[in-house]
């Protein structure tokens, strides 16, 4: 009988068959079972030797069937496994992790900048009426500096915003002096190539105040740009011409070992303010106007402009 167990359960493939054998040896009506109840047959001197040896029995058939079980379910799992490709030894897939745009994250820290100096922050339409982008800023119809926009225009009554600055005249519309905003957001020219986008953002700067000068202007750069970039951050202010500032500049930035050209800026023209209704005797004002895509090149090295907006992730995720 255990020969015959034995090669019964080393041949069992699966574990539905082993259970099966399991059964037919010592099931109910198995053959071991069977055994035990010829015990009352057995004359009594024998019953001793015979209970033994069919107690052995069971037992030997019982380990057996539990070794083969576990062979057979270690032979499962690797087939299992198997299916299932799983290479324990692969790193895992790691998973990528967005962040804000460079351009957005530059503008937010600028705003922190203003808005630890004492400017809060507002916004305008980017769908402008000429009005507003040209003629309260003291650019009439017939000025060459129109020329030097090239702009979008939607119809007769509407363009795109060439630059921020049209939000200093909604702002001193809507608003008595004395104030002190920034105005963050996108604007259109039709321009193009490694330092120019068709697309680009501006923050306006308006500080109106009594007694307002040049000083306070260049101040207020050299502090920003040492904000931005580090106490020992070099500023210059080159003449310049803007119709809505008088005196203007255009204002470079030091860095890497060279000048960037960032902002324009300069004093509010008398005319600007007696378009919105301020008292050109009263009040005095300086302006910028900064490009955010420049200062995020200075900050971060961006050779060419239009890397910003390919949406290269290589280039991105670098920022
Ligand atoms: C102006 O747009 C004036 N409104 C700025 C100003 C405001 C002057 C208030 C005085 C008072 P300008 O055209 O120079 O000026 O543009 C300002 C800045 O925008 C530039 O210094 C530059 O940093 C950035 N800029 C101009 N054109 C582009 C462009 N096509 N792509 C990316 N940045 C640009």
């Amino acid at each position: 009988i255990l020969e015959s167990a034995k090669s019964d359960i080393s041949n069992a493939q699966d574990s539905r068959t082993l259970n099966d054998l399991r059964v037919k040896y010592l099931g109910k009506s198995g053959i071991v079972t069977g055994l035990m109840k010829k015990l009352k047959d057995i004359p009594a001197e024998e019953k001793p030797i015979f209970g033994k040896v069919v107690n052995e029995l069971k037992e030997e058939i019982e380990s057996l069937l539990e070794e083969q079980k576990n062979r057979l379910a270690e032979i499962e799992r690797e087939i299992i496994y198997k299916k299932l490709w799983v290479d324990h030894t692969m790193p895992g897939a790691k998973r990528d992790v967005g962040h804000l745009h460079i351009i957005s994250r530059v503008q937010m820290e600028l705003e922190d900048i203003f808005i630890s100096m004492g400017f809060s922050v507002v916004e305008g339409p980017e769908v402008e009426q000429p009005w507003f982008n040209f003629d309260a800023l003291n650019t009439p119809e017939w000025h060459p500096a129109r020329d030097s926009h090239d702009s979008f225009y939607i119809n007769e009554e509407y363009m795109l915003r060439t630059h921020t600055s049209p939000v200093q005249i909604r702002t001193m519309l809507s608003r008595k002096p004395p104030l002190a905003i920034v105005a963050p957001g996108r604007v259109y020219r039709r321009d193009y190539d490694a330092t120019h986008l068709p697309m680009f953002t501006q923050m306006e700067g308006l500080y109106v105040d009594h007694d307002v000068t040049v000083k306070h202007l260049k101040y207020f750069l050299e502090e920003f740009a040492r904000r931005l970039l580090g106490e020992n951050t070099k500023v210059r202010l080159r003449p310049s011409f803007f119709p809505f500032t008088e005196p203007s500049f255009e204002v470079d930035i030091y860095f890497n070992n060279r000048w960037f050209e960032i902002l324009g800026a300069g004093m509010v023209h008398p005319n600007v303010f007696k378009n919105v209704g301020y008292d050109p005797e009263q009040w005095r004002g300086l302006a910028f106007g900064l490009g955010v895509e420049r200062i995020a090149m200075v900050k971060y090295g961006v050779r060419d402009i239009r890397d910003l907006v390919r949406n290269d992730i290589r280039f991105l995720e670098n920022w």
